[in-house]
């Protein structure tokens, strides 16, 4: 698991009314945090393992290369607040070479918290561990006065609109007592590249999306027909975005809630859209956000990008 939108859990999220809403909608749409129930997480595990899949592996590396430069950024005595408790072998990098005094996770999933917890507590006997059950996306505030490093791994920054990526920004920053931020962010490339990395060959990305349609009938009652879709994400060059749909390949209609939806043939829901950045772009928005963009690390091929931004 990678990412701070995964882990949404299937309890009580709104999943319900924001589909309800978003079908009825045109263009039909759902917000992209919805792929992550306990199927579409495994599924998206699966994805960040994909040869196709770059970014994964590619900020691991960096994070590895890096580590004691970054660790020297991020300096001694300070909190590591982790937004979406994600990928314990990225975190672990941190802890290992920045030794912090403690690691708050936040994460919507109060399962999974614990889980981390457990994980890390007989590894790092001397680490204060204060997991937080929160909604990151939501107005933050984080009790205590100690200066802290935020890590937002994974380019899940790349999943809001930028504007709204702006304003995560603004309210992480408000959390970090005059500490930084670590982000991953993916970049812009070879448009070819990026469309395999959402269009791999196994096809775990188009399980993936079609999850949503799993889950819903799963959850919700609702009686889609998954193979009657078809998953599709081109990239959008001019918007220097990936773009997700699910494409009805009939005239059809779905039952949800006591109410029907009907789809024309062709007609889409758009699931998900992941911007990517230049280092210069991404920099930019990161000193409209408020912070000063000290260090930026990138790999040979130019792929992806890590940034440390000081508050
Ligand atoms: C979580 N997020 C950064 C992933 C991305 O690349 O935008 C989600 C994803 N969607 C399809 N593949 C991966």
């Amino acid at each position: 698991m990678d990412t701070g939108l995964a882990r949404a859990q299937a309890q009580d999220d709104g999943f319900a009314q924001a589909l309800t809403a978003g079908l009825a909608r045109a263009p039909k749409q759902i917000a992209c945090k919805y792929f992550y129930d306990e199927t579409g997480s495994h599924l998206f595990d699966r994805i960040c393992e994909l040869p196709e899949y770059y970014q994964t592996r590619t900020e691991i590396a960096l994070l590895e290369r890096h580590a004691a430069e970054i660790a020297g950024l991020m300096g001694r005595n300070i909190e590591i607040v982790e937004f979406g408790a994600g990928s314990l072998r990225k975190v672990r990098i941190l802890l290992d070479a920045a030794r912090p005094d403690a690691y708050l996770p936040l994460d919507i999933s109060g399962g999974y918290l614990a889980t981390v917890v457990r994980a890390l507590a007989a590894d790092y006997p001397a680490l204060a561990l204060r997991p937080l059950v929160a909604d990151f996306t939501r107005p933050l505030c984080i009790a205590g006065t100690a200066r802290r490093a935020g890590f937002f791994p994974g380019s899940t920054i790349g999943n809001f609109q930028p504007e709204a990526a702006m304003a995560l920004l603004r309210r992480m920053r408000g959390t970090l007592n005059g500490g930084g931020l670590l982000i991953g962010v993916d970049l812009v490339k070879d448009p070819a590249r990026l469309h395999a990395a959402y269009n791999d060959a196994g096809g775990v990305t188009a399980a993936f999306n079609k999850n949503l349609l799993a889950r819903a009938n799963r959850e919700l009652g609702a009686d889609f027909d998954p193979d009657g879709f078809a998953h599709y994400a081109p990239y959008n060059p001019a918007a220097q975005r990936i773009e997700m749909y699910l494409v009805s390949l009939k005239r059809q209609s779905v039952q949800l809630d006591g109410r029907r939806f009907d789809f024309a043939s062709g007609e889409s829901i758009h699931t998900e859209d992941s911007h990517k950045y230049t280092i210069e772009s991404f920099r930019e928005m990161a000193a409209h956000a408020g912070f000063r963009p000290r260090a930026v690390w990138s790999d040979a091929e130019r792929l992806f990008s890590i940034h440390w931004l000081e508050s």
